[in-house]
C-alpha cells in the first residue's frame, strides 16, 4: 500500500489550495488503501462511538449516518492515518513542517438519501485556531458531480463566521448573531450568488479543503451508497482553543489548554517534513 501520494502534490495544486481553499486531487491512494478504509467503515458501523449520529428524518428516504474519532477505537482507521499518504497531502498543501490529527469523521449516505449536508465551515466548530487546517475528504465509492461534496471557492478568505446547523434541523448551541456568527447561505442562494464547485470522483481521488471553506453535500440519489471519510489535519500554526460553546467532538481528556500548540499524544503527529526539504 502506498505510503507517499501516488501522484505528486504539485506547486500548482498548492497554489490552488491557497487561493480557492478547495481542490480535487486525482489518484492519490491505491486500491488497497480504499478497500482497507471500506473495511474500517464497516467495522465502525457495527461499533458506533459516542459521536455516532443518525441524521435520517422520519418520512424521508434513504439513510444518513455519521460518526467521529473512529481512530480512537477502530485500529484500521489508525492504520490508514499513520500508513497512508493522507497526512503528507495535507502537509504539502498547507506548506507545513508538521501535520497532526484533529479527528477523523465518516459520512455514509445510503442510496436514495434525500437529506443533504447543509453548507457550513468546520473550523469555528472545532477546538482549533490558525490558518493551517486542511480537511481531506476521501470517497470510497464512485461519486458523480451532483452527489459529491460541494464548496464555494475563496470562501475561506471571507473573514466571516457562520452558525453551525444540525444536519436534521436546528442549530448547535451558543452561536448567536451578537458574537459575529451569521446564518449560512442555503444552497439555492449559494448557487445563485456564488460559484459552487464539485467534481465527478473515483475511489483513490480526494478533495482537500481549508477549515474555513464553506462546503456541504447533496443527498444521494445514486443506486449505490455514498461512503466518505474526512481527515481533519492541522499544521504548524494550529493552537488549541476552548470555545465555550457546543462543539463536536468535545476532545475530552486531550490534555491541552487554550493557546497550546496542537501537538501532543492526543492530537498525534502524523507527518514531519523531511529535513532535506526544510
Ligand atoms: O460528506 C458529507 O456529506 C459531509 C462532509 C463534511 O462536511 C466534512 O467532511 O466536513
Amino acid at each position: 500500500m502506498n505510503k507517499t501520494p501516488l501522484n505528486p502534490v504539485t506547486e500548482q495544486a498548492i497554489e490552488t489550495y491557497t487561493r480557492d481553499g478547495i481542490l480535487c486531487l486525482r489518484g492519490m491512494f491505491d486500491a488497497e488503501w480504499i478497500e482497507h478504509l471500506k473495511g474500517a467503515v464497516s467495522v465502525a458501523r457495527t461499533r458506533p462511538g459516542p459521536n455516532f449520529q443518525n441524521h435520517t428524518v422520519d418520512g424521508e428516504t434513504g439513510g444518513f449516518f455519521s460518526d467521529l474519532q473512529m481512530a480512537r477505537r477502530v485500529p484500521a482507521f489508525t492504520e490508514f492515518i499513520t500508513g497512508s499518504p493522507v497526512a503528507e497531502i495535507a502537509g504539502r498543501l498547507m506548506r507545513s513542517r508538521r501535520v497532526n490529527l484533529l479527528h477523523d469523521a465518516m459520512w455514509v449516505k445510503e442510496s436514495g438519501t434525500s437529506r443533504r449536508t447543509p453548507l457550513h465551515h468546520d473550523q469555528p466548530f472545532y477546538c482549533m485556531e490558525g490558518d493551517q487546517m486542511c480537511v481531506v475528504w476521501v470517497p470510497l465509492d464512485p461519486v458523480a458531480q451532483d452527489t459529491a461534496l460541494q464548496a464555494i471557492p475563496g470562501s475561506h478568505r471571507w473573514g466571516r463566521k457562520f452558525r453551525p446547523e444540525r444536519i436534521n434541523g436546528g442549530w448547535y448551541a451558543g452561536y448567536g448573531d451578537d458574537d459575529g456568527f451569521e446564518p449560512p447561505p442555503d444552497v439555492t442562494r449559494a448557487r445563485r450568488d456564488f460559484d459552487l464547485v464539485s467534481w465527478d470522483m473515483q475511489p483513490g481521488d480526494c478533495l482537500a479543503f481549508h477549515g474555513m471553506t464553506l462546503h456541504g453535500a447533496p443527498g444521494n440519489q445514486a443506486s449505490r451508497p455514498r461512503r466518505a471519510v474526512s481527515f481533519v489535519l492541522v499544521g504548524d500554526d494550529s493552537v488549541y482553543v476552548e470555545r465555550g460553546r457546543e462543539i463536536q467532538p468535545t476532545y475530552e481528556g486531550n490534555g491541552l489548554k487554550s493557546g497550546d500548540p496542537i501537538d501532543n499524544a492526543y492530537f498525534a503527529r502524523l507527518w514531519t517534513r523531511p529535513a532535506a526539504e526544510a
